[in-house]
C-alpha cells in the first residue's frame, strides 16, 4: 500500500513536474505566440490597411477593348440594317468613364484616332459597341476605319493619346470573334460566338 501510495505520488510529482516542464517551456512558446499573434496582428493590419486602401483608393474606371469582329456577315447589325465589323468596350472599373476625348484607331502613330464624338459615360461593368464601318454618318458610334479579315493592330487611346488598351487579332473567319476569355480580364482568343454588347463566351 505504501508502494502504491509512493508510486502515485511519484507518478503525480512526476506528471506535475512534465507539467512544469510544458508550463516552463511554455513561456517562450508563449512568446513565440505572441510573436505570432502579433505577427497574425499586423498581417491583420497590413490585410485591414489594404482593404483600407482599396477603400481609401478613389473609385477607377478602366476601359478594355474587349472583343471584336472583323468580318461580320449574318451577325450584328447596325442603325443602317448593315452588318459591319465591331469592337466592344467594356469598363472593368469602378467608376463611370467618360468617353470624351477618348479614341480608337487601327493605325497608331500614322493617322489622327477615331474620337468618340459624343459626350457619354461608361458605368461599370457597362459595354459600348463601336461600329467600324467608316460610315460616320450612320450614328454616333460608327468609326472612321474598318478592321481587316487579315488581322491587324486596334488600338486604345485616351484624351492625352497614351495607349490604354491594344490588340493585334490574327485573321479571323467571317462571323468570327476574337475576345478577351474570361470576359474583360482574360486573354485574347478566338471565339465562334460573337456575343455583341453582353459577356463574352
Ligand atoms: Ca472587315
Ligand atoms: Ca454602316
Ligand atoms: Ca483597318
Ligand atoms: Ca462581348
Amino acid at each position: 500500500m505504501l508502494t502504491l501510495l509512493a508510486l502515485f505520488t511519484l507518478l503525480t510529482s512526476g506528471c506535475s513536474q512534465a507539467d512544469k516542464v510544458t508550463d516552463d517551456s511554455a513561456p517562450p512558446e508563449g512568446d513565440a505566440d505572441a510573436d505570432s499573434d502579433s505577427d497574425s496582428d499586423s498581417d491583420a493590419d497590413a490585410d485591414a490597411d489594404s482593404d483600407s486602401d482599396s477603400d481609401a483608393d478613389p473609385p477607377e474606371a478602366k476601359l478594355v477593348l474587349n472583343e471584336l469582329v472583323a468580318g461580320n456577315e449574318t451577325g450584328a447589325t447596325d442603325e443602317a440594317g448593315q452588318n459591319e465589323d465591331w469592337i466592344e468596350l467594356l469598363n472593368i472599373g469602378d467608376a463611370a468613364a467618360e468617353l470624351t476625348g477618348w479614341g480608337l484607331t487601327d493605325a497608331l502613330g500614322e493617322k489622327e484616332p477615331w474620337r468618340f464624338p459624343e459626350a457619354q459615360a461608361l458605368n461599370p461593368g457597362e459595354r459600348l459597341l463601336i461600329w467600324a464601318d467608316e460610315d460616320i454618318d450612320d450614328g454616333p458610334n460608327h468609326a472612321d476605319f474598318k478592321l481587316s479579315g487579315d488581322g491587324e493592330t486596334l488600338s486604345l487611346v485616351n484624351p492625352d493619346d497614351e495607349l490604354i488598351d491594344a490588340v493585334s487579332f490574327p485573321a479571323l473567319n467571317d462571323d468570327q470573334a476574337y475576345a478577351r476569355l474570361p470576359d474583360g480580364e482574360g486573354a485574347w482568343d478566338l471565339s465562334d460566338t460573337p456575343t455583341p454588347g453582353a459577356e463574352n463566351k
